[in-house]
């Protein structure tokens, strides 16, 4: 029988020595320790040896199931260690190797500038809404008391889908349609796309955006306008930067202004880009003309307000010196990608 168990022995650590797997050694060792191993067989023949030789044997057959499991715990851990130094490797990071260039988006300028233009004016506690950019005759012209016959309606500027539908000129039908919705105290102000029948050259184009605010309260005057205006100028250019307003007309506001800002350029001295004024006209602004008040059932006694109007365009141009309107519309990256 001691061959019998020498034999085993030698031929499950061959065995052993030869596997490949973590599965198959557990196949070994049940082969050769398990409940109908190789080795319990042996230990299971021991009843048929003479009583004085089975202390012996027992013995023997204990040395070489230590041997075998010394063996497997080895081999395993062996095959653990290479398990690992694989997976460590496979993991490795070069931090050192160069990235492969991944183009980042960028935002667009005019993105940046209205953000930037919305957050300064709901800091003021205004409320951003929007409306229809198809809209009815009746909020982009009537209500803003441009009648039927106003020349700002002919078709050279305007868009008509029929004769009762155009493509809103501007945003005010939004304040129109707010005025006719809500009562005051109302703070508002509306970012969106216009639309105007002209030729697109460097500084027009068919499509453009808009941001324009409205305040109806007690009380509101041209200082609360000037004031907004002064703040809205110094929040989006810098400090120094101020209004100036020049008389003009706009049928929806009496008093009406053009409003210019100090140039930001040259902070005021005069330079090319202001043409030497130290002024550029930014936006429009006025006070809310009555007849507008009433034709939107706000009573022109008891209210009155404000209201601005600028172009997105416009704000972003003088704000990133940006040489010509188009470059916000052709979409080249080179130019884009300067606004990370
Ligand atoms: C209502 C009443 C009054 C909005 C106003 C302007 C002056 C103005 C232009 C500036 C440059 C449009 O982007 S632009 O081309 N806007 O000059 N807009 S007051 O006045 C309103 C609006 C709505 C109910």
């Amino acid at each position: 029988m001691d061959k019998q168990l020498q034999e085993i022995r030698e031929r499950i650590l061959r065995e052993l020595r030869e596997t490949k797997s973590v599965q198959a050694i557990e196949q070994l060792r049940v082969q050769a320790l398990g409940k109908k191993g190789e080795l319990t067989g042996i230990l299971r023949g021991m009843g048929k040896l003479p009583p004085e030789e089975r202390p012996v044997m027992g013995q023997m057959v204990n040395k070489a199931r230590e041997a075998i499991e010394q063996a497997i715990e080895e081999r395993v851990t062996e095959f653990r260690r290479k398990e690992k130094e694989l997976r460590l490797a496979a993991e490795t990071l070069d931090v050192t190797l160069p990235v492969e260039e991944r183009s980042q988006g960028a935002m667009h300028p005019m993105n940046i500038a209205l953000e930037k233009m919305i957050d300064i004016f709901v800091g003021m506690g205004y409320e951003v809404v929007d409306g229809p950019e198809v809209e009815f005759d009746h909020f982009n012209f009537e209500l803003l008391n441009l009648p039927k016959n106003h020349p700002a309606r002919d078709a050279q500027d305007t868009f008509y889908v029929d004769d009762n539908i155009v493509l809103r000129t501007h945003t005010s039908p939004v304040q129109a349609r707010v005025m006719t919705t809500r009562k005051p105290p109302i703070r508002v102000i509306c970012p969106g796309r216009v639309y105007r029948a002209d030729e697109a050259d460097a500084t027009h184009s068919p499509v453009f955006h808009q941001m324009e605010g409205l305040v109806i309260d007690e009380n509101i005057t041209m200082g609360d306008l000037k004031g907004t205006l002064d703040e809205f100028a110094r929040q989006m250019f810098g400090e120094g930067i101020s209004t100036r307003f020049r008389p003009s007309f706009f049928p929806f506001t009496e008093p009406s202004a053009e409003v210019d800002l100090t140039c930001a350029n040259c902070r005021g001295k005069g330079c090319r880009m202001c043409k030497g004024t130290g002024w550029i006209e930014v936006l429009g602004a006025g006070m809310v003309n009555p007849k507008v008040l009433e034709m939107c059932g706000i009573d022109s006694k008891k209210y009155s307000g404000f209201a601005f109007g600028m172009g997105v365009e416009r704000i972003s141009i003088l704000k990133y010196n940006i040489p010509n309107m188009r470059l916000l519309y052709e979409n080249d990256l080179r130019f884009l990608t300067q606004y990370r």
